[in-house]
């Protein structure tokens, strides 16, 4: 089994031109507007600049990439015909790739529900996974013939929890029963179109920010607190897929607490039914868990069961997110033997500030040593018999971070944004290098 080397990036966080050839706003147009105060309007102009973009790519010596298709571009409103226009982008992204000799790998959705659909509910409401399904007929219908590697969603565990029960990420509300319904209608979503895009020359897959849950210590109330945590954020969302139902444990939680997933006759076996061909692992950083709080208790004021994050003690990126490597190696053997499914890293990378120099380089060492120590990692795995097939470094270019705006940069090639300036970073020559070098 070859392995394939990539970077990843997703529509609203580069491509720009938010109002052009027929594209409406969607939630994150509107959260970034409101909550922000910074917006893809711009971005990093990807939708004028794409040739050129697909040439830097190839520079990079990769064997794919991966980016997501902007939903409001394709189907403006999210409902009815496709527009011309915005599948006409991806037609050409798709060929200019092909031709540069490089695989493209489609998201079809990277969070940019078009607004409409949200004001008839979002994620929260059963239809909208309906609706996702349209628009993925729609793109895949265009672009069959030319792409083999179909990723349905990414990152959902975000989409619901950050976007619907944290409020921080579109569209910025605050209802765990909302979250949670969401978080089923992602997975039904999945399901609708994995079984209508599956054919033995795909590769469908679903891309997940899993992370990993470690006890903070051995003491059996750790051991429960991280057991409980890793069933709300990796095991609600693999045991659907994997096994076709939700994980005991985690509805029993949720019971006590009032809330039921709203499952429907036969939703199960639509998300189960075709299995996933490969399972995205989007990995940045590990998680500590107790079950103590602070002052001992292992109850909260509303008698649940304490789970109390803790940042491993280790080094952090500039994003304060903690440098954990060897959790990495682990996460990947632990999805391999509990899951089975064969795994391709679909994003990983770090924040660092990055200050050119006087000819406009960017010396990011530290970034180059997070890409080398999680490219070990992998390798890591793969020894020890994990099923890894890829790796695609987070991100090709610094772009914009959803709710940290365009200060936070993650990728490889820096960015100018007042004059659309691209710069390959070192971490991007040693990236090159590291791929021509080939396990
Ligand atoms: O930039 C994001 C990406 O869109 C989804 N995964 C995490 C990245 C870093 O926060």
């Amino acid at each position: 089994m070859t392995f394939t080397w990539g970077v990843a990036t997703s529509a609203y966080q580069i491509e720009g031109a938010a109002a052009e050839d027929g594209r409406t706003p969607s939630i994150w147009d509107t959260f970034s507007r409101e909550v922000v105060g910074e917006t893809g309007d711009v971005a990093c102009d990807h939708y004028h600049r794409m040739p050129d973009d697909v040439q830097l790519i190839k520079s990079l010596g990769v064997d794919a990439y991966r980016f997501s298709i902007s939903w409001p571009r394709v189907q403006p409103g999210g409902r009815g015909p496709a527009n011309p226009a915005g599948l006409a982008f991806y037609d050409r992204l798709v060929d200019e790739l092909l031709a540069a000799g490089i695989d493209p790998w489609v998201t079809l959705y990277h969070w940019d529900l078009p607004q409409e659909l949200e004001d008839a509910g979002g994620w929260p409401h059963r239809d909208t996974a309906y609706r996702f399904a349209d628009l993925s007929m729609l793109v895949y219908e265009r672009l069959k013939d030319r792409v083999r590697n179909w990723g349905t969603v990414n990152e959902p565990w975000c989409v619901a929890y950050l976007g619907y029960e944290h409020g921080v990420h579109a569209p910025g509300r605050r209802d765990f029963g909302a979250a949670l319904a969401a978080t089923h209608h992602l997975l039904l979503a999945h399901g609708l179109v994995a079984r209508q895009i599956w054919t033995p020359e795909n590769t469908v897959s679903i891309a997940l920010n899993i992370g990993t849950s470690t006890p903070a210590s051995d003491d059996p109330v750790d051991v429960a607190a991280a057991w409980r945590a890793d069933g709300n954020v990796a095991r609600i969302f693999l045991d659907p897929l994997r096994h076709g139902r939700y994980p005991a444990d985690v509805v029993e939680d949720l019971a006590a607490r009032g809330y039921t997933l709203p499952v429907h006759d036969g939703d199960l076996e639509i998300i189960s039914e075709r299995p996933i061909d490969l399972l995205g692992v989007n990995f940045y950083f590990g998680q500590d868990f107790a079950g103590t709080d602070l002052e001992g208790n292992t109850i909260d004021a509303l008698g649940r069961p304490v789970v109390r994050e803790i940042k491993p003690d280790a080094p952090v990126t500039d994003l304060g997110w903690p440098i954990t490597p060897d959790r990495f190696t682990k996460l990947l053997l632990r999805l391999h033997h509990d899951y089975g499914f064969p795994l391709a890293v679909t994003e990983n990378g770090a924040v660092y500030e990055d200050h050119p120099d006087a000819s406009g380089f960017v010396a990011d060492s530290a970034r180059t040593a997070y890409l080398r120590d999680h490219v070990d990692a992998v390798f890591a795995a793969r020894a020890e018999g994990a099923d890894v097939r890829g790796y695609f470094a987070w991100s090709l270019m610094d772009n914009f971070e959803w709710a940290e705006g365009y200060a936070k940069r993650f990728g490889l090639v820096h960015v100018d944004y007042e004059t659309q300036a691209r710069t390959p970073k070192q971490s991007a020559l040693w990236f090159r290098d590291r791929i021509l070098s080939r396990p």
